[in-house]
């Protein structure tokens, strides 16, 4: 029988301002390395269980990786999922298989995880060229075989092996297209008017910042001795467009979802994109993060126009603080003014485009006041959402320490970017004060931008304000309710119904 590698995404609790239908995206880092795979190695049979998308739970998902009965099985999870993580790496070695952990979270905390005896190899950062030579190495059945595959750690005994960084590809065009074809496509995006039939998607890899709290320059940046470094990577034009013009002819896809953490750093390749796309006559809608400055640099060339008239038409930008100091502490270098003109630019000459900003609180010296400005201060720069973060101390950060590892993956819960009362680990009186604002500081300007975006002659708009709206204020509320009862122990991430199922 032909061996296979199964990549599994587990069953998981939901975000809570997330719709059914778009709660999951396409898991893109298993489509890409899958094809991968299917392109370097024979002799290997290549899977995708995505649960969630199929809404299957642990006992369906058990019984299923015992029917397939896989030689190996890949996990790559959020470390709000790590419980899902170790749970399905239980899973799976009682199936009888070997399992490889990657992605954001597992390559950052490799000993730790391979110290649970359940994950038997992690891979660190770009996966695709270091999954063919791991499958490769153990398909050999030699061990020492393990130790020549660059970007890997493995225990042998009691030690942790790490082999050396594997070197950034240096030319992302090579990359197969993502296998959408062993995906369930169709449930991506089904019957969402908001984000309809979408497609996760990337521009590029990697970033031009270093900001303190994000593990994302990191995932992808280039090795320097001990340490890293940041470093963008972007795709073609041409090559992105071969892309999307598979994504949307065979796969039926119709919303672009970009998944780099910042689409519009390269001054070039997204408006290029957009003005090709615009001279196919092609018009699709799209979601992407953006930098601030890089959105007023690219508003001054004409790129902001092209993207827009392209399609895009939500955006999300980190403004992170208020306040120069607090940027500075964060190593965020887009400053304030940049991104109040970035704002200001958008709802001036692009009002149909729905707005995200998103802050951070929790640093050194926060206090309920801090908070409440910060609050105020979104308003200011008149988002159509604003998303207030716990600063997470993820694996990876500068903020991480060892000693937060829990093997059982419980306090990794509370890694959910989401703000609580009173739960362990984030400041209560911060907490209290921010989604007190929320529920109660309603100043006459509040009500006015409010309504407008409820009223909004844009039908988007209108329904992303009302269903964000909705979905913020049911957040808010019941979180101060369980936060005074002290009933906040586990966190905002909803269980769905068929998560045991
Ligand atoms: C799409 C996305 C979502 C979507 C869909 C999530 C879903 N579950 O379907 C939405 C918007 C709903 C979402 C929600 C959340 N997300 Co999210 N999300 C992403 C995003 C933008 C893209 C992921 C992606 O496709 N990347 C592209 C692939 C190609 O890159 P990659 O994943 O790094 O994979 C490569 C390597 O890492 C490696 N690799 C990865 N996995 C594996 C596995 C194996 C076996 C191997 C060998 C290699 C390997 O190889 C890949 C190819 O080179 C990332 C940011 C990012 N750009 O990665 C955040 C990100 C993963 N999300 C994050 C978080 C925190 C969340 C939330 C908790 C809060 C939030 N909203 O931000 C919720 C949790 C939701 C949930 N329960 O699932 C964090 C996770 C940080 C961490 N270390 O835990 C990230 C990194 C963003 C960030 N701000 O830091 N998310």
């Amino acid at each position: 029988m032909t061996p296979s590698f199964l990549f599994v995404r587990p069953p998981r609790p939901l975000w809570p301002f997330n719709g059914p239908s778009t709660a999951f995206w396409p898991p893109l880092a298993f489509a890409s390395l899958a094809a991968a795979l299917r392109e370097g190695v024979r002799d290997v049979g290549v899977e995708i269980l995505d649960a969630p998308a199929l809404r299957m739970g642990w006992r369906t998902l058990t019984r299923e990786i015992h029917a397939r009965r896989p030689a190996w099985v890949g996990i790559g999870e959020e470390a709000v999922s790590c419980v899902e993580g170790l749970r399905l790496a239980r899973v799976a070695k009682d199936a009888g298989a070997a399992v490889v952990a990657g992605g954001c979270f597992f390559g950052h905390v490799a000993g730790e995880a391979l110290r649970t005896g359940c994950i038997d190899v992690v891979v660190h950062g770009e996966g695709e060229q270091t999954i063919v030579e791991l499958v490769q190495a153990l398909q050999s059945g030699d061990r020492r075989d393990l130790a020549r595959v660059a970007g890997i750690s493995f225990a042998d005994g009691e030690e942790i092996v790490t082999t050396p960084p594997r070197a950034l590809l240096p030319d992302l065009d090579r990359l197969p297209l993502p296998a959408y074809d062993l995906l369930p496509v169709g449930r991506y995006g089904r019957g969402s008017r908001n984000h309809p039939n979408l497609a996760a998607i990337e521009l590029g890899r990697g970033c031009v910042g270093a900001c303190g709290f994000c593990v994302l320059w990191r995932q992808m940046g280039r090795a320097v001795g001990e340490g890293v470094m940041p470093q963008l990577r972007t795709t073609s034009p041409d090559r992105l467009l071969d892309e999307i013009r598979v994504l949307t002819r065979r796969f039926d896809r119709r919303y672009l979802a970009w998944v780099d953490p910042c689409f519009n750093a390269d001054a070039r390749v997204p408006g290029e994109l957009a003005e090709r796309l615009l001279r196919e006559g092609t018009s699709i809608g799209q979601g992407a993060w953006l930098r601030g400055d890089c959105t007023v640099r690219d508003a001054r060339s004409g790129a902001l126009a092209r993207l827009v008239a392209a399609g895009l038409n939500e955006v999300y930008l980190g403004v992170e603080r208020p306040d120069a100091d607090g940027l500075r502490a964060l190593n965020k270098t887009a400053t304030i003014d940049e991104t109040r003109e970035a704002f200001a630019t958008l709802r001036r000459d692009y009002p149909h485009v729905f707005t995200v900003g998103s802050f951070i609180y929790g640093l050194q010296g926060d206090t309920p006041a801090t908070v409440r400005a910060m609050y105020r201060f979104a308003g200011e720069l008149g988002m159509d959402k604003t998303f207030f973060i716990p600063l997470a101390p993820l694996p990876g950060t500068a903020a991480w320490r060892p000693e937060f590892w829990d093997p059982t993956g419980e306090r990794f819960r509370e890694f959910d970017f989401l703000p609580s009362v009173g739960r362990h680990g984030q400041p209560a009186d911060l907490g209290l004060a921010l989604l007190s604002a929320c529920a109660f500081d309603w100043t006459r300007e509040r009500v006015r931008s409010n309504l407008a975006r409820l009223l909004h002659r844009d039908a988007r708009k209108r329904r992303m304000a009302r269903h964000i709206f909705l979905r913020s204020t049911a957040f808010a509320a019941s979180t101060l309710v369980r936060g005074l009862l002290g009933r906040d122990k586990v966190g905002g991430m909803v269980l769905p119904r068929w998560y045991e199922s």
